[in-house]
């Protein structure tokens, strides 16, 4: 009997226990890769025993069940039901106290090009069962509050066999592992390969050694030192920072090289995108080093947030992975710079979050129904879901966050907890009532938070009143948005540049409300929204002349770099509208560039203006319809400009932030370069290319010889320097990457999508690949006038690539589609091209369920 079961919508409110309870779990793996036996012993008892319920296992289609039985005995066929994506097993033919279950079914990994459950990459088996990946490797309550210790025999040919938990056994071809820690199937990983390790050891703060391995094809042994090294530091950190330590004897960690995702954090063997993986000064860039860093910390500090507390349902996915996105910022920042660290979240989050919560595919960090789950790894998630926890911190304060955060793992370890059980332990640590709080978790949207000054020179010493109105536009679904609570740091900053007041947060927690500041003397200068306080909209009267005297002497780094950002894109939008605009920039940008005082990497980050895309947000959002030619025209004009009155300024920095020595790829060392590529940047417009000739020819380590080569194609003069990397690097799949993703992204608008089309065109553009895909069709849709080209081409060629990927690959499909996200911003004609490439993917026959939920929605 075959029919769909599977509702179509799942709701939050329709949660309920699984009515059995899983103690152990037993797998029996005999790997071959076309036809896989996976033997499945599970010890079940009844929730209830009074109340008899089916066994309801979820399932693939494509398990082939080979035998079940119950307590050792075949069960009556006619009480074994076989649905599209589940088996049961009625109630009637089970036993009313614990039992155990053992099924075994056949699979095809070899087959599989999901790269969800069993599959095979390169010759390696591997899994990946995070969201609902499991159900493709064997019958099983697929649900992340059914937790079990597991026990795994792996039979295979490959040397390296792999499991979560400790080793307990190894013969030939045979391995056996044990994890002592219940957990949900999602957290389930094997890794079979014919794999080479790096290794080390961690002494945990009690004392116990921990062996590390990283295991890599033959021949990236030496690209690996970086992971191991950053893996330890995290260890350290999270022992020193949140007095969390280790708990196995051994941590794995496995690159390979098709995987949908960054990485994955399965107990005691995370499985990593060998992208976040191996890196060295050859072929790795600055930010490469940076992210491997980054994620190799937040898949190790899964481990408390996520394995030893899980979440009770996908829901909740941002109970896990918004506090562990903020613990690895925090990493991050103890390990680099805060205050650049700080900057670059903000300016991804709004570059990929604000514009989420801008369109159609708006949704809380913790949505209350979705179709698809796999949807919903997305920014609002991850990056809001930080946000929300570094405003819950700002707001108890650091010694209340310490104290939550202790309660939390005493309270919960070993549970799938809740967003309702992480606020109620900051109620119960601090004494708060957060029920105000909770509308971050439960409201979509970014609201819009307006600030109005009101000084009088002659109450009260010389007063001023700060005025703030908040507002959230509606969203999918959600029409009204009551008030949310807003901390607001402000600092306020004499007329000589001294602070006269340091920065205090402001609780908002009305639709308006004011604050007042007194015995001035002097009008000060408001520095609002410091460190970026709340995931708000700032707008505030104020000319270009006080954003240019903030810039100059804000003490908070960050509000200090806001205020030339505004500089610059109050210019842009001005002339992307066929305005004047810019001077004041180029003055101010001039001096606080010269300033050799000043961090390297702050004043790199000053000196690049906003992308293309970021001022087409801004345009919108002030009522206005983004043209992407003009935009893109205007944000030539302007670094042309700034090239040519700072010519000199530029030319010094260039060559004086030259990095000598050994490459390193330390906070210093990337610092120096980042001002130096941002320098080369604006000097490209006007030297005819000369220094990128030279600097690709000379450069020893990928950073530079990246940024020269996209200096180069900008120019439309790349070709020598793309023939001479394919030369060296033809067989290194990450740089090749690279070289598939730079060509589109950096080539003039009205040649890009010629150029795309060639590249998908060759042989070596091994498109289910989920990175080299990413890199083409990825790197194209950021050339921002290009795949909004007037001719609907651009939009055309990623629809035609979407389609083409789904049947393969629905994940990467539905995960692509959002490039299409920001279309009802732009012009009519635009608006209509971009909806017919939606209604032709739409129309596709068996289009899967992630990529139909997505364009329904975008086109909703
Ligand atoms: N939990 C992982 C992310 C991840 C999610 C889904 C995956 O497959 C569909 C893979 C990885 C993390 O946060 O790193
Ligand atoms: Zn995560």
């Amino acid at each position: 009997m075959t029919q769909e079961t599977r509702q179509i919508v799942q709701y939050l409110a329709d949660y309920r226990p699984y009515p059995f309870l899983l103690s152990e779990t037993r797998l029996d793996f005999t790997l071959i890769p076309d036809a896989t036996r996976v033997k499945a012993v599970l010890s079940l008892a009844p929730r209830d025993p009074d109340t008899p319920e089916d066994l309801v296992l979820d399932g693939g289609a494509g398990l082939k069940l080979i035998a079940l039985t119950v307590n050792g005995q075949k069960p009556d066929p006619a009480h074994v039901s076989r649905e599209e994506e589940r088996l049961v097993i009625a109630a009637a033919a089970l036993p009313r106290s614990a039992f155990t279950l053992e099924t075994e079914v056949q699979i095809d990994p070899a087959a599989n090009t999901t790269f969800e459950g069993l599959y095979m990459s390169g010759g390696m088996f591997c899994t990946q069962c995070e969201a609902e990946g499991f159900r493709h490797i064997t019958f099983y309550p697929d649900r992340p509050d059914v937790m079990a210790t597991f026990r795994v025999t792996i039979r295979s040919d490959r040397k390296v066999l792999l499991s979560n938990g400790n080793p307990v056994g190894q013969a030939q071809g045979m391995a056996e592992w044990h994890d002592p820690w219940p957990k949900p199937s999602y957290l389930f990983a094997l890794v079979a390969g014919d794999l080479v390790s790096i290794s080390d050891s961690f002494t945990t703060m009690s004392g116990r050694k921990v062996d590390l391995n990283i295991w890599v094809r033959p021949g990236d042994q030496d690209r690996a030192d970086y992971a191991m090294e950053s893996l330890i530091r995290s260890m350290k950190w999270d022992e020193e920072v949140y007095g969390r330590e280790y708990d196995l004897d051994v941590f794995n960690i496995v690159a390979v090289d098709d995987f949908n995702m960054g990485a994955m954090e399965n107990k005691g063997l995370n499985i990593f995108n060998s992208k976040l993986v191996l890196a060295s000064p050859e072929t790795a860039t600055d930010t490469d080093y940076e992210r491997i860093e980054g994620v190799i910390a937040h898949e190790y500090f899964h481990n408390w947030t996520g394995n030893r507390i899980t979440c009770r349902d996908w829901f909740q996915l941002c109970l896990k992975e918004g506090l562990t996105v903020f613990r690895d910022q925090q990493f991050t920042s103890d390990m680099r710079s805060a205050p650049v660290k700080r900057i670059e979240d903000v300016q991804a989050l709004r570059a990929r979050q604000f514009r989420e919560d801008a369109g159609p595919l708006a949704h809380p960090p913790r949505p209350d129904h979705y179709e698809e789950i796999n949807n919903f790894y997305t920014a609002t998630v991850y990056e809001k879901g930080a946000e929300v926890i570094g405003m819950l911190k700002r707001l108890v304060g650091d010694a209340g966050y310490a104290k939550a955060l202790d309660l939390y793992f005493d309270r919960h370890d070993g549970d799938a907890a809740t967003i309702e059980d992480w606020l109620q332990v900051f109620e119960d640590a601090t004494g708060r009532d957060l029920a105000q709080f909770k509308r971050w978790y439960v409201d979509a949207g970014t609201p819009h938070l307006d600030m109005v000054e009101q000084w009088s020179a002659d109450d009260a010493g010389g007063r001023l009143t700060l005025t703030f109105t908040q507002e959230t536009a509606p969203t999918p679904g959600q029409p009204d948005k009551p008030a949310r609570v807003i901390p607001i740091a402000v600092g306020l900053i004499g007329p000589n540049g001294d602070e006269v007041l340091p920065t205090r947060i402001l609780e908002m927690t009305q639709p308006q409300q004011s604050f007042d500041f007194e015995g001035l003397g002097a009008r000060p200068v408001v520095s609002a929204l410091r460190d970026f306080s709340a995931p708000v909209i700032l707008t505030r009267r104020i000319d270009d002349a006080t954003r240019a005297f903030l810039l100059a002497h804000d003490t908070d780094p960050f509000a200090r770099w806001e205020a030339g950002r505004e500089l610059a894109m109050t210019a842009l939008v001005s002339l992307s509208q066929g305005q004047p605009g810019g001077d004041d920039y180029v003055t101010a940008i001039g001096e606080l560039i010269a300033d050799d005082s000043a961090d390297p990497a702050f004043r790199a980050l000053c000196l690049n203006l906003p992308g293309d895309e970021e001022i087409a947000t801004r345009v919108f959002s002030l009522g206005l319809t983004p043209d992407p030619d003009a935009i893109h025209a205007a944000r030539q004009d302007l670094a042309r400009r700034i090239a040519q009155t700072h010519q000199d300024l530029l030319a010094r920095i260039y060559d004086r932030m030259q990095v000598t020595g050994p490459y390193a790829p330390d906070a210093e060392g990337s610092a120096r370069r980042a001002l130096r590529i941002a320098a080369l940047g604006l000097l490209n417009r006007i030297d005819g290319g000369q220094r990128a000739q030279v600097l690709f020819g000379t450069a020893g380590n990928m950073t530079e010889r990246m940024a020269a080569l996209a200096c180069l194609i900008r120019l439309g003069l790349g070709d020598d320097a793309l023939a001479i990397l394919h030369q060296e690097f033809q067989d290194n799949r990450l740089v090749m990457d690279k070289w598939f993703s730079v060509q589109p992204m950096a080539a003039p608008p009205d040649s890009a999508v010629a150029i795309a089309r060639d590249l998908a065109a060759r042989p070596d553009f091994e498109w289910k690949n989920p990175n080299r895909f990413r890199a083409l069709i990825g790197g194209f849709a950021a050339n921002h006038a290009a795949f909004h080209a007037k001719d609907g081409a651009g939009y055309d060629f990623v629809a035609d690539w979407i389609m083409r990927m789904d049947p393969v690959n629905p994940q990467i499909a539905a995960r692509m589609s959002s490039l299409f996200e920001t279309w009802p911003r732009y012009d009519a004609a635009r608006r209509e091209k971009a909806l017919a490439a939606l209604e032709r993917i739409a129309a596709l026959d068996g289009l899967s369920r992630n990529t139909r939920e997505m364009v329904s929605r975008m086109i909703a």
